[in-house]
C-alpha cells in the first residue's frame, strides 16, 4: 500500500535498487527530547534528478530531500541537524550544502573531499556550515584512499576548526589504530565503530574501542544506529526493555564513561538496510535507555553537539 505521494505508508515498504525505502510515517516518540536537541547524524539523498548520485557509488538510495528531513526534525522534536555526506554522493557535496543553505542556520554539515579540493572550495563549504570531513573505511561502501592523502586533508581542514568523522568496522580498528591516533583534529567515530554486539560487552573487541576513547581525549563517538548493530532487532519486551536491546549495554557504557564526548543521530534515511527499516519515533524512544538521566540526555543531545557544531553559540 502506498500513499498519494507514492511513499510507503507506515509499516509498508517498497524496495528501490536493493535498498528499502524509508519509513514514511514515523510514530511520535513518547520520550520528549530536551529543548534544542540536535540530530547529529542524518543524510539527504538527491533528489537524484537535481543532485545526481556519484558514478562510483556502491548503492543507489531512495531520494530523501531536505524538506523531508526538516519535516522529520519537526515531527520528532529536534531543533537542528548535522547532515553527513554519504558515499552515494561521493565527493560532490552539492545536495548536503544545499540542505545547509536552506536550513535557516539550523543545520551544519560534514563533507567528503578529495585532496584536489581548493582552499576557496573549503572556505565556501565553511561559509555554508560545514564543520568536518568524513573518512570512510567500511569496505563495502568505498574504494581505498591512501592514508597520506587523508592525512593531508586532515591537516588542511584543521585551521578551519573542522574535525574528522571516521566510519569503520570494529574488526578493522587494530589495523587503523596508528592512523587514527595521528589525526591532528577532534575525531568523531560513527556508530561506536560498529561493534559486534553478539560478542560480550566486556570482551576484547569492545575493550579496544573503550581504550581508544580513554587514551585519546580528542576522540568522540556517535552512540547511534542500534538498528544497524542489533541482532535482536526492534522488538521491545514487556514494554520495559528497549527495542534493539542488545545494543543498550554497549551504548550505555560509552555514554556513561565519556558523557562529554558522545553524540546521537537518527541516521535517517537509513541507507543500505535490506531487512528492516526503523521507525524513527522508536529510535528516539531508545535514547533514555542509553542516556538514563536528564543530565546525560542534555549532554548527549544538546551540549555536546552544540559545542562541536555551533561553538559560537555558548549557552
Ligand atoms: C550510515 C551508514 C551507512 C552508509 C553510509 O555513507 C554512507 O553511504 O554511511 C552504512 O551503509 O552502514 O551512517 O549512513
Amino acid at each position: 500500500m502506498t500513499s498519494a505521494n507514492n511513499k510507503p505508508t507506515s509499516g509498508d515498504f517498497t524496495k528501490t535498487a536493493g535498498w528499502m525505502d524509508w519509513y514514511a510515517k514515523p510514530s511520535k516518540p513518547t520520550f520528549t527530547l530536551p529543548a534544542g536537541a540536535v540530530d547529529a547524524h542524518c543524510h539527504v539523498f538527491g533528489p537524484g534528478a537535481e543532485f545526481p548520485y556519484a558514478p562510483e557509488r556502491k548503492y543507489t538510495p531512495c531520494d530523501a530531500s531536505k524538506q523531508q528531513l526538516y519535516a522529520l526534525r519537526d515531527h520528532l522534536g529536534f531543533s537542528r541537524n548535522v547532515v553527513v555526506q554519504a558515499t552515494c554522493h561521493g565527493a560532490d557535496n552539492g545536495a548536503m550544502v544545499d540542505a545547509l543553505e536552506n536550513s535557516g542556520g539550523k543545520a551544519r554539515g560534514v563533507a567528503t573531499v578529495k585532496r584536489s579540493v581548493s582552499d576557496a572550495e573549503l572556505q565556501a563549504m565553511h561559509d555554508a556550515g560545514v564543520r568536518g570531513v568524513r573518512f570512510n573505511f567500511v569496505k563495502r561502501l568505498v574504494d581505498f584512499t591512501p592514508k597520506e592523502e587523508l592525512l593531508e586533508i586532515a591537516n588542511r581542514i584543521k585551521p578551519l576548526g573542522w574535525h574528522v568523522v571516521i566510519y569503520f568496522e570494529a574488526v578493522d580498528l587494530p589495523e587503523l589504530w596508528d592512523f587514527f591516533t595521528t589525526l591532528p583534529t577532534q575525531v568523531v567515530v560513527d556508530h561506536m565503530g560498529r561493534p559486534d554486539v553478539s560478542l560480550p560487552v566486556d570482551g576484547p573487541q569492545f575493550a579496544l574501542f573503550e581504550k581508544f576513547m580513554r587514551e585519546h581525549p580528542n576522540v568522540w563517538s556517535k552512540v547511534s544506529c542500534p538498528e544497524r548493530l542489533s541482532v535482536a532487532g526492534p522488538k521491545a519486551l514487556n514494554g520495559e526493555l528497549a527495542a534493539y536491546q542488545d545494543v543498550v549495554p554497549f551504548a550505555r557504557r560509552i555514554v556513561e564513561q565519556f558523557p562529554d564526548r558522545v553524540l546521537w543521530g537518527t541516521d535517517w534515511p537509513h541507507p543500505n538496510l535490506k531487512d528492516h527499516m526503523p521507525d524513527d519515533g522508536l529510535l528516539v524512544d531508545f535514547i533514555p535507555h542509553i542516556a538514563t538521566t536528564p543530565a546525560l540526555q542534555q549532554k548527549l543531545l544538546v551540549d555536546n553537539p552544540m559545542r562541536l557544531y555551533w561553538p559560537e553559540e555558548k549557552a
